[in-house]
């Protein structure tokens, strides 16, 4: 899911600026296996390499053909809450993109389906999700490029299993957490590295989402802050050009996963466009933003 004004001023600004980076040895040692996934959008549409996986802990190597200068992919997978359907998710989509019925929209997407991520990637740099799935069937999108009207096209994943096996735990470890909190704030160190894997945790009672975003060093939240509430069309001062974004995709409450990444050392800033489910307004402009040093 995408409304990241700061994402869409970047890409404006850096169309044409190609970015690609070396093979991540943080991705490269996914295990391959009947527990993982790879996931290859290209901004509009999601391929898998497999139709269905077994329940239990599975890692998503997420990948893209899209170029960051041209939107990259944002890769969205859900699972329908029951008695809902495949209609009311599309309804709480369109409603989410418009001011009048983001509130709306942010209510009926949480109450049609739980959201397990992605990621936000882009040509050359991939990354990694890992969690814990339990049997049925699982959808994902890729708004990355969305088209004009309608909803992104839907790819299906079975996920097979009596449930046995879904308390399933990884081997791979994160040495830094993200809590997105019912106070609409990111809660995360100050400092990471550069590459790694990190636990993202939804402890919230609504829906959020991880951009990261490069900006220029010593960017501070106020003058994040200020940006957004300038209301500006243009691309904040604070925007760099050379630099990949990244992020995790849509997550529900409650939901907790693993988010693998391989990003240049720098200053970046975490942001969250979902919209409030009262007013409206991005949590981004209701202060969900940390400014954070990946070294
Ligand atoms: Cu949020």
């Amino acid at each position: 899911m995408r409304s990241s004004l700061l994402r869409s001023a970047a890409v404006m600004v850096t169309a044409g600026v190609m970015v690609a980076l070396g093979t991540s040895s943080a991705l490269a040692d996914t295990k391959e296996g009947q527990h993982v996934v790879d996931v290859v959008g290209d901004g509009s549409s999601v391929h898998l390499d497999r139709t269905s996986v077994e329940a239990g802990s599975l890692t998503f190597k997420v990948s893209s053909t899209a170029l960051q200068a041209a939107g990259g992919s944002t890769i969205t997978m859900f699972r329908l809450k029951p008695d809902k359907t495949l209609t009311d998710v599309a309804k709480g989509y369109q409603e989410e993109f418009s001011p009048v019925t983001g509130a709306q929209g942010t209510r009926d997407l949480k109450a049609a389906a739980t959201f397990y991520g992605l990621a936000d990637v882009a040509s050359g740099v991939p990354m990694a999700v890992t969690e814990t799935l339990r049997p049925g069937t699982y959808y994902l999108a890729d708004s990355g490029t969305p088209p004009a009207s309608g909803v992104p096209s839907l790819t299906t994943l079975t996920v097979r299993g009596d449930g046995s096996q879904a308390g399933g735990d990884s081997d791979r470890s994160s040495r830094l957490t993200v809590t997105a909190t019912r106070a609409d704030r990111f809660v995360a160190p100050k400092t990471w590295p550069h590459e790694g894997t990190l636990t993202f945790e939804n402890v919230s009672d609504t829906l959020h989402f991880m951009a990261i975003q490069p900006v220029q060093p010593g960017t501070k939240d106020e003058d994040v802050q200020a940006y957004l509430d300038s209301g500006a069309q243009t691309p904040p001062p604070f925007t760099v050009l050379d630099r990949p974004s990244g992020g995790v995709d849509v997550v529900s409450p409650d939901v907790s996963l693993r988010f693998t990444y391989d990003l240049p050392a720098g200053t970046y800033v975490l942001l969250c466009f979902v919209a409030d489910e009262t007013t409206g307004m991005p949590h981004a402009v209701m202060g969900m933003h940390k400014v954070v040093v990946l070294d």
